[in-house]
């Protein structure tokens, strides 16, 4: 019989540090809500978890990394919302965003997660953050804590 390994969602006693990007508030107060709801809702209590604002999504990697290297957090949680229309550099930003936030996450061994939202107008991204399409920032939440447990159980 193969052995199967699947992290738990599980996230009492682990420690969660979130990095949220200020650009695109409206957008990433509602990721950061709908992460905290999860977090929480998973087992996961208040003094567990760390909130860092940073100015923009380009900006999240640096701090994502200071906390990882800390290795005071079982995981780190980067949300973030890039909308195509604000900026002709949209490309450079959302690519270098995700690059960043991957490179933190293999080279510090911490579950580093993706929940940057990438988005035509705002509207598609309200529709990411709470609405028709659910919220991206509950779904980065969920899979902090799974690979989290992942980790440990590896
Ligand atoms: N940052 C974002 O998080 N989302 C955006 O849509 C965005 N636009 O449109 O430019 C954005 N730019 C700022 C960038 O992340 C940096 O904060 C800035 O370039 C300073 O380094």
């Amino acid at each position: 019989m193969a052995r199967e390994i699947i992290g738990q969602l599980i996230a009492e006693g682990l420690r969660f540090g979130i990095v949220v990007s200020r650009f695109n508030e409206l957008v990433t107060r509602r990721l950061l809500g709908g992460a905290l709801d999860a977090l929480k809702r998973h087992g996961a209590s208040d003094e567990d978890i760390t909130i860092v604002w940073v100015p923009g999504s380009f900006e999240i990697p640096l701090i994502a990394r200071k906390l990882a290297e800390s290795k005071e957090y079982s995981a780190v949680i980067c949300l973030g919302c890039i909308i195509r229309g604000d900026t002709p550099h949209f490309e450079y930003v959302a690519s270098e965003t995700a690059k960043g936030i991957a490179q933190v996450a293999l080279t510090t061994g911490v579950p580093t997660i993706f929940g940057v939202v990438t988005a035509e107008d705002l509207h598609q991204a309200l529709e990411r953050a709470g609405g028709k399409q659910g919220n991206r920032g509950a779904d980065a939440a969920l899979a902090a804590i799974e690979m989290a447990n992942l980790i440990r159980s590896l």
